[in-house]
């Protein structure tokens, strides 16, 4: 669980999430000013299924997730899950998101847009425009048919994790969501949808950024060369991708 600047909501999320799954939490804080980390390792005291890694500033939240997950190899956990801390993502998800990884899915997205339904709350226009058309475009360039590559409620199988060159992953922001699910998904490993609803936060700010936003449109164009290198230099197809594979 990544965290900058989410004392007000980290009790919260924390405390329903260590209700609703036999799960243990890592907390990624990037030296948020507002005591974020302090408040955790007090916890910390009393309840040994949270840990906390630090980081000396803000790094982006990709970043944050490929630590994570490399800590989460190196201590023998079988299944993964990333999510926001801002309560956007509701706990009471995740017994669904993690059965599907026990059913045999590696990648379990939590989709906003399932079947063409929007289930947002609380988001204006603008925003839920810059997401659906984040979506399409991203989807469309990269031959991708899933509905919500850029959800940040997911499960990932170890051997997901396993099979991606976490080091080569380029993203810093938000453009990680897209990059990670294409690698897993481009490998020919099974990637499964399930509905959730996202609830805009109702304490703290967003980090969304111009920066980050430039980052993920950019990101599609940047996989399809690296993808037109390796064809120019004979390297055997992305299987996934020629077949247009769809998640179930
Ligand atoms: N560690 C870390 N966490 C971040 C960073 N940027 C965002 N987050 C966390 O990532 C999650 C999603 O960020 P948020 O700003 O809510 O994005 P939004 O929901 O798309 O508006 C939240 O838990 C944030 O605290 C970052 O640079 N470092
Ligand atoms: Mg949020």
């Amino acid at each position: 669980m990544p965290t900058y600047m989410e004392k007000d909501n980290l009790p919260s999320v924390l405390e329903k999430v260590l209700s609703s799954v036999p799960a243990q939490v890592l907390v990624i804080d990037d030296n948020s000013p507002d005591g974020t980390a302090q408040f955790v390792e007090g916890l910390m005291k009393t309840e040994p299924r949270v840990h906390l890694m630090k980081r000396p500033g803000k790094m982006g939240l990709g970043t944050a997730y490929i630590a994570g997950f490399k800590w989460g190899l190196a201590n023998g956990f079988d299944c993964m899950v990333e999510m926001d801390s801002d309560l956007s993502h509701n706990p009471a998800d995740l017994p669904r998101l993690i059965g599907e990884i026990e059913a045999g899915a590696d990648l379990v997205i939590g989709s906003r847009y399932i079947g063409g339904t929007i289930s947002v709350v609380g988001w204006d226009f603008k925003r839920l425009l810059l997401s659906k058309f984040g979506n399409i475009y991203a989807s469309t360039l990269l031959g991708m048919e899933a509905s919500d590559i850029t959800s940040g409620y997911r499960a990932f199988s170890r051997r997901a994790l396993e099979s991606v060159d976490l080091d080569a992953v380029h993203s810093e922001g938000y453009s990680f969501q897209i990059e990670i699910a294409y690698l897993i998904w481009s490998s020919g490993l099974k990637l499964k949808e399930v509905p959730i609803i996202f609830t805009e936060r109702a304490s703290g700010v967003s980090k969304m950024s111009k920066t980050i936003i430039r980052e993920a449109a950019l990101l599609p164009w940047r996989i399809r060369f690296t993808r037109f290198k390796a064809r120019l230099k004979g390297a055997p197809q992305n299987r996934a991708f020629e077949a247009k594979r769809r998640p179930e």
